[in-house]
């Protein structure tokens, strides 16, 4: 679900004061909250929401689940691997020897709807409750990007479904990916996650209570703070293409702790590799030309997989 951008390795510190927005979804001033979520997206392509309406139970239990099942056995783990030579992204893969330079991190990876795409071979049967859990948090993430992506289309002047439809509406698929980072004392800064942007619309990520996501902006790398109620939003190329470069596709990083397992379960909502994806038409004018040329999904990822050329 990444590429990368050319390294940032001699980029100053991170600067620790300062930080992401934090929006509360729950305030009444509705055109306050989308104005605020529209400036976030443009200025920071990535932004804490508080009181989101996913209940706090539903997020301890999905943290439960994804820290048992990287806790069980590699062989069981094994159960649900990606398979050799695969060109798909599904399943659980692993990179835990330390190499200098290597990423650090195991992670699982399958589609979570819509129903048509979802693979349940990819599903760990251990824990138990594991099924369940993720279809109860699936159709919680699903409401949230809906409301976020209303209020990036009426930041466009659109109408509110006009992001969704772009994404390829009911077709649009939601992936979860559970990252686990165990500690490692072998570098200063380990990459769990080296600096990339989403190639997807939008994701919604839960993290565990150990730090580690950073940003880029404005020549700095920012830590992005935990806040234990939060979720953090962050939007990827596709929804940069689809505004016409208006929302920023925010490039980002994990890097691993020395002493504590770091943990991030981010959903991504994705268009399907049929949908085309370029500016949407209502968006250009004289003032405003196209920045991006429509492009297949699939044709993208491609693209970006290999590093070819893009318009
Ligand atoms: O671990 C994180 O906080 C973010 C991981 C990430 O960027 C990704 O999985 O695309
Ligand atoms: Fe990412």
């Amino acid at each position: 679900m990444e590429v990368k951008r050319e390294q940032h390795t001699s980029s100053p510190p991170s600067l620790p004061t300062e930080t992401i927005p934090i929006i509360d979804l729950s305030s009444l001033d509705e055109d306050q909250v989308s104005h605020t979520v529209v400036k976030a997206s443009e200025e920071w392509g990535i932004f804490h929401v508080v009181n989101h309406g996913i209940p706090m139970d539903l997020i301890q239990r999905l943290k439960e689940v994804g820290t048992q099942f990287f806790e069980l056995p590699e062989i069981e783990k094994k159960a649900v691997a990606k398979q050799d030579g695969s060109k798909d992204f599904e399943g659980y893969t692993t990179n835990l020897k330390y190499v200098k330079g290597e990423v650090w991190t195991e992670n699982l990876f399958h589609r979570i709807w819509p129903p048509s795409c979802i693979n349940f071979n990819y599903w760990p049967k251990n824990p138990p409750q594991y099924r369940e859990v993720i279809e109860e948090y699936t159709e919680e993430t699903k409401k949230l990007s809906e409301r976020i992506l209303e209020y990036l289309s009426e930041g466009l002047g659109l109408r509110r479904e006009a992001l969704k439809e772009g994404l390829g509406g009911a077709s649009t698929e939601y992936v979860m990916r559970i990252n686990n980072y165990p500690p490692n004392p072998n570098s200063a800064l380990t990459l769990g996650v080296p600096e990339h942007t989403d190639i997807i619309g939008i994701a919604i990520i839960v993290t565990n209570e150990v730090p580690g996501l950073q940003i880029f902006k404005d020549d700095h790398w920012f830590d992005v703070h935990y806040i234990p109620s939060a979720l953090t939003v962050n939007i990827g190329d596709q929804i940069l293409r689809l505004s016409n470069g208006k929302y920023n596709n925010v490039l980002h990083r994990a890097i691993v702790d020395k002493e504590k397992k770091r943990m991030s379960w981010p959903v991504f909502v994705d268009a399907n590799p049929n949908v085309v994806i370029g500016p949407l038409p209502e968006l250009i004018t004289g003032d405003n030309p196209s920045k991006f040329k429509p492009i297949t999904c699939e044709e993208f990822k491609y693209r970006r997989l290999f590093k070819l050329p893009i318009d």
